[in-house]
């Protein structure tokens, strides 16, 4: 048999060159990059092979693992899951500061190739730095913590096993219904042991990204559901942007005049409807709350269907039949819904000609009073966020600025804090940005690394906007530099508010108590909270010293010169906006269900108990 003489590590690189992925007849290289922090369990393996094979594999150095997972988060959704990148760390801490990452990876339905190193196969060196040493399971080392997190998870201990377990890792990576974490743990002796890699291993592939065929008795219950429906409403999720299935969508919305709410993965994929409400749930619009409580049929359309989306079960008081396409078996099961399981694309248009056939539509009573119900929306959210002149910007007044600076094909990355929400309720897609929400993990510190592999993929095409809070920033601001390194053009918009506010103001309405712990003061004598003066964090000098051209803003005059001119620089760039610390904008008004505490001594916290109680009197079991 062919072969040539390689290590585990090369044959790795190049195996991975020659990766593509290929839907709808378009084809991609399926990993784009590798990016990687090297330390004593991967410098002489991996690290080597890519100085010595990394020719057409172009390498990126991080400045913390958890974050190059959210680069390759960033890349992957840019792509729209047809290609992601590669990322290799030492062991031990290298490895598990990816875990957050592939929680993320995995939570999210995004694809991203893990390649963490282990302690040694062989064993002979004894136990070996940053060795876990288990106490009863002696092979468990610190990567088994990847399996729950995974969607495929594999040990190389012998060169050979990349052969079975390469492709198998490709075809999970490529599979819209598996998709996830992929990890590869490479123990670090057989990182650099040479084998016979056969030529086919080494061969050019393609991976189809296919579009699974829904059933056509499902197509025809759902169809008839959908018939006897007068109020349905449709809930559009990551997955119809995944299945590029926009248009599809908005045919249908159209079509039949049922509204739209999105989710916060789908959000602005209903751009070009009439009876799109906005994002949808418990920190959507009220115009979307509002058609959720009456709506009789919900019609989820690639959505995990989560508390957010429904506001902890609690949203849906008239609806009696539930109806779910997802390419996900498991998630189109959710809430009792009748499945239809296969890709959103063929599902809708499926059920387009079933609906026509049938000569459905809703009634103009219906569109009527929903054109009314985003109307009155609009008007209460934007009394809402208007600031007197004498006070500091609100988040929504903020958000509103971005949205205004960006343009068609740009992007606003965001995923934890108060902006995703008031994403969910504010941006409009009109102008032709898109919305990159990752809140399937809400994961702080997704956000500026993700705009790094946005714009690192999307190189010259359209702006990244990235929106975080001070809290945020603090937690990752670091992938700056590698921005800086790859001169990698994003604006990350920091809102200053002097703490974790959002949270503050669930402390405030789940146990009634103002601040404790939230907010970033200094602690006076020997208080119990933090109660002093505001920390004055200097975050446009600390982006500076990182390498970003860094803006600042108190008023929306300078806010809209401060976009303009970070839009200009060809790198990374930061605007501080200093914000009001409490926020007051319009929200849904629904519940979300969170552990309050059923005991108390304090007046306050039994009063917010009383609250959840009369929310949760409104969930419902769907099963
Ligand atoms: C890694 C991580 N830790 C904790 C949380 C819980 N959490 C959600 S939002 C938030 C505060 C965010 O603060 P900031 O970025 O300043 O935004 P703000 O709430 O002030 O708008 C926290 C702690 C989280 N989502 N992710
Ligand atoms: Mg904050």
């Amino acid at each position: 048999m062919a072969h040539r003489r390689l290590t585990t590590a090369q044959a790795i690189v190049e195996f991975l060159k020659v990766q593509h992925s290929e839907s709808d007849g378009r084809r991609e290289r399926l990993i784009g990059g590798m990016f990687g922090i090297f330390g004593h369990g991967n410098v002489a393996g991996l690290g080597q092979a890519l100085d010595e094979c990394g020719e057409g594999m172009p390498f990126f150095q991080p400045k913390n693992e958890q974050a190059m997972v959210h680069t390759a988060l960033g890349y992957t959704k840019a792509m729209n899951r047809r290609a992601t990148l590669a990322c290799s760390a030492s062991i031990g801490p290298g490895s598990t500061n990816m875990l957050t990452g592939a929680a993320t990876a995995t939570t999210n339905r995004l694809p991203v190739l893990l390649l963490p190193s282990d302690t040694f196969a062989h064993r002979r060196p004894g136990n070996v730095l940053q060795e876990l040493e288990h106490p009863t399971e002696y092979d468990a080392t610190v990567n088994d913590a990847f399996r729950p997190l995974s969607r495929f998870f594999d040990r190389i201990a012998r060169p050979e096993q990349i052969v079975a377990s390469f492709p198998e890792a490709m075809r999970v990576l490529t599979d819209p219904a598996e998709t996830g974490a992929v990890t590869v743990s490479l123990a670090q002796d057989v990182q650099g042991e040479a084998f016979d890699v056969p030529d086919s291993f080494l061969r050019e592939r393609v991976w189809t990204i296919r579009r699974p065929t829904p059933d056509q008795t499902d197509i025809r219950n759902v169809a008839q559901i959908i018939a006897d429906s007068d109020r349905p409403l449709i809930i559009a999720g990551g997955g119809v942007r995944y299945a590029e299935a926009d248009a599809e969508l908005v045919a249908f919305s159209k079509a039949f005049g049922i509204p739209v709410m999105e989710t916060f993965a789908g959000k602005g994929v209903s751009q070009g409807t009439a009876l799109a409400l906005g994002g949808g749930g418990t920190t959507g619009t009220g115009a979307a709350a509002a058609i959720a409580r009456s709506a009789d049929c919900i019609i989820a359309v690639g959505s995990r269907l989560t508390d957010f989306t429904t506001a902890s079960r609690s949203v849906f008081e008239q609806a009696r039949r539930f109806v779910s396409i997802n390419v996900n078996a498991s998630d189109a099961h959710k809430l009792g819904a009748v499945p239809v399981v296969g890709d959103a694309r063929l599902a809708l248009e499926a059920l387009h000609a079933a609906l026509a056939e049938r000569n459905y539509g809703t009634s103009r009573a219906y569109r009527d009073e929903v054109a009314v119900t985003i109307d009155a929306w609009w008007d209460t959210y934007r009394q809402s966020i208007q600031a007197r002149t004498d006070e500091k910007m609100g988040q929504g007044a903020i958000i509103g600025h971005v949205n205004r600076a960006a343009e068609a094909g740009d992007v606003v990355v965001a995923a934890a804090g108060t902006p995703p929400g008031e994403i969910m309720k504010a941006w409009d897609n009109a102008n032709g940005s898109q919305c990159f929400i990752e809140f399937g993990f809400s994961c702080m510190g997704h956000e500026i690394p993700a705009g790094l592999g946005v714009a690192l993929a999307r190189r010259n095409e359209g702006h990244v906007y990235v929106v975080i809070g001070d809290g945020t920033y603090l937690m990752s601001p670091t992938e700056i530099v590698t921005a800086a390194q790859e001169r990698a053009k994003f604006t990350t918009v920091v809102i200053v508010n002097s703490g974790y506010q959002c949270i503050r103001a669930l402390q405030e309405a789940t146990t009634g108590t103002d601040n404790f712990g939230n907010e970033f003061r200094r602690r006076t004598d020997n208080a119990r909270s933090l109660d002093g003066a505001y920390i004055d964090v200097d975050y446009a000098a600390n982006a500076r010293s990182m390498g970003a051209e860094a803006f600042e803003a108190h008023t929306p005059d300078e806010l809209d010169e401060a976009l303009a001119a970070a839009r200009t620089v060809e790198g990374p760039s930061v605007v501080v906006v200093h914000a009001k610390e409490r926020e007051s904008s319009a929200g849904s008004g629904l519940w979300w269900d969170l552990g309050v505490a059923e005991a108390s001594s304090l007046e306050r916290t039994k009063q917010a108990y009383e609250c959840f109680v009369e929310g949760r009197a409104r969930q419902k079991t769907l099963v």
